[in-house]
């Protein structure tokens, strides 16, 4: 392959973060050019303005299959590849099929992706099946699939690419490099949805190293150093996991056995990074809470009517529990806020248009008719 000199092209977070990351720089990279995901801050939101608080949506459904699993499993799959895997193997509410699906295409090898039956959203089995996944589906919800998908990977040649893998959390890990990267220093708080809670964890790995390695080289400033180049904020933000309410042991403290929500991406009641999760929470000084499916929907709306930016109903968990905790004060006046929109809403346009309060207007195909739907409908 020849490249062009002066070429500047971004080819995605592994070539992005090198040094940051567990693999053979040298090996085979398998990418779609995944991270690098806009920082949307909010300007619509009445809520945000009476409060004074600051809220960027870190829109990662602008990764190349939709969702932040890509920055996980550019990892996995690099790293399967580079020794030698020739199959992955995933359970998955949906995303991680898609994403799993699509790099193994990429990569050249078979991708077989466990889902609960008729509990996905269509997108997410569009993804995984023009891609070429064998889609296994499972009797049972993702607890299931992830189970059998343990049992299995110690009988058939398959490399595991859920969050169990390490190296989707280092993948995932450069969200919040990027945020830190973007802002000058990390948030006060970060939101995201908490399904296996894999992606908090991964988060906090990020900011950690990066804090880690402030007070590591620089003993000139209290944390906040803007002086030496390369040299990160010391600041962590505090980490809240929001969780759907039917599907909540975080809340519950415990497992459970039979999670329901209409957001099928976080329908997960025995979470995989369980320890990891509550680690930190303690260490970031953070919370989980929980959200009713309306609040969620409501959150999604809100974000697609006010801001224009869609996302898929998990996705809006996370604005949906801080925005009730803004509302609060819980989270305090004066605070820049992340919240991680973690899948597009594309993904589910059946839950979107069930939803949508717009008008669908059917007119013959005349002048007066178009006429008369716009003077009408002009607020
Ligand atoms: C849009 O695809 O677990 O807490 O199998 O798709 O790291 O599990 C998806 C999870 C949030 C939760 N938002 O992240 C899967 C899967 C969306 C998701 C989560 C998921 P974790």
């Amino acid at each position: 392959m020849t490249t062009n000199a002066t070429e500047n092209r971004y080819t995605g977070l592994i070539n992005n973060y090198i040094s940051r990351m567990p693999i053979d720089p040298n090996g085979r990279i398998i990418s779609l050019g995944e991270g690098n995901t806009p920082l949307i801050e909010c300007h619509n939101i009445e809520l945000l303005k009476k409060h004074d608080v600051r809220l960027l949506l870190k829109y990662e459904g602008l990764n190349p299959t939709g969702s932040f699993k890509d920055r996980g499993m550019t990892m996995a799959v690099t790293k399967a590849v580079q020794d030698g895997s020739r199959a992955i193997i995933c359970a998955s509410t949906g995303n991680t099929s898609a994403s799993a699906a699509a790099y193994a295409s990429r990569a050249g090898i078979a991708a077989f992706v466990l889902i609960p039956e008729g509990k996905i959203a269509m997108g997410k089995l569009a993804q995984a099946m023009i891609q070429g996944a064998v889609v296994i589906q499972v009797k049972g919800n993702f607890d299931d699939g992830m189970r059998l998908v343990k049992e299995v990977a110690t009988e058939a040649p398959v490399d595991i690419v859920n969050s169990i893998n390490p190296y989707r959390l280092q993948g995932q890990k450069t969200a919040a490099f990027e945020i830190v990267d973007e802002l000058g220093e990390a948030p006060d708080f970060h939101c995201l949805p908490v399904g296996n809670a894999g992606n908090i964890t991964a988060h906090w790995i990020g900011y950690s190293e990066y804090a880690n390695e402030c007070t590591q080289s620089c003993s000139l400033c209290s944390g906040n150093c803007q002086f030496l180049q390369g040299v990160k904020s010391a600041k962590r933000p505090k980490m809240i996991g929001y969780q759907a309410a039917g599907s909540a042991p975080f809340m519950r403290g415990d497992m459970v056995d039979a999670p329901e929500t209409i957001a099928t991406a976080i329908r997960i009641g025995h979470p995989q990074s369980w320890d990891n999760a509550w680690k930190v929470n303690k260490e970031s000084g953070g919370w989980f809470d929980e959200c009713s499916d309306d609040e969620i929907l409501a959150a999604q709306r809100l974000l697609a009517g006010s801001e224009g930016v869609f996302c898929e109903p998990a996705s809006a968990t996370s604005v949906a529990g801080a925005l009730r905790d803004i509302e609060s004060g819980k989270i305090p006046a004066g605070s820049t806020v992340v919240c991680t929109l973690t899948g597009h809403g594309l993904k589910d346009p059946d839950t979107a248009i069930k939803q949508a309060t717009s008008k669908l207007i059917t007119i013959d195909a005349k002048l007066a008719d178009v006429k008369d739907a716009i003077l009408s409908n002009m607020g």
